[in-house]
């Protein structure tokens, strides 16, 4: 009994601490604010570095970001990134027009189009979310880029997992059978329980 009640605690708490790891869970991108400039990213599809793709300082945060312009047909700026097989996973990022036109962005994750926008007007950099399932331990994340009179903008890319409602409904098991061993503690009296002070 004693040992029973004590791994039920040891239980909840290994699951709550487990299921909040991974709640925390952070970003897979690396240089995602493009302030070590394109270090970890590749292009293809463009013309030459600082023509029609680069970084410059017209940046969402930090000092630095990513500027793309193919002329005619998009430009490509690709990572592989480390993702665990039937994770689903938020991406997130921020994109600025400069209001050329035509102009198009694409967001493509292992060959499948997830985004796609044309003729974005003059705009700030604003946010956009979509999200993924990973069906490898990497998956190719590019993002493409037309303008054929000037640039868009890209800044503050993000991938992280979305925790599975499996793994939220685990942590609140745990939690309530916490709570529950509690509650019995706290109403059980040193005779009835013979179990006080373990
Ligand atoms: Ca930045």
């Amino acid at each position: 009994m004693r040992t029973s009640r004590g791994a039920r605690v040891a239980g909840a708490l290994a699951l709550a601490l487990w299921a909040g790891s991974v709640v925390g869970q952070s970003n897979v991108v690396v240089n995602g604010g493009f302030e070590s400039g394109l270090a970890s990213w590749s292009t293809t599809g463009f013309f030459a570095q600082g023509f029609d793709f680069g970084i410059d300082s017209t940046a969402h945060t930090g000092s630095s970001a990513f500027f793309g312009g193919a002329i005619e047909s998009p430009g490509f700026l690709s990572q592989s990134i480390p993702t665990s097989v039937g994770a689903t996973y938020d991406l997130s990022f921020w994109v600025a027009s400069d209001g050329f036109l035509p102009n198009q962005f694409r967001v493509v994750v292992n060959g499948q189009t997830l985004l796609t926008r044309d003729d974005i007007l003059l705009q700030p950099y604003s946010t956009f979310h979509t999200s993924f399932m990973a069906t490898s331990p990497s998956s190719q994340l590019q993002f493409g880029f037309r303008n054929d009179s000037g640039s868009l903008h890209l800044d503050d890319v993000s991938v992280a997992v979305i925790p599975e409602p499996e793994i939220s409904l685990l942590m609140a098991v745990g939690l309530g059978a916490l709570a529950l061993v509690r509650r019995r503690r706290a109403a059980s009296s040193p005779s009835s329980s013979g179990m006080r002070g373990s």
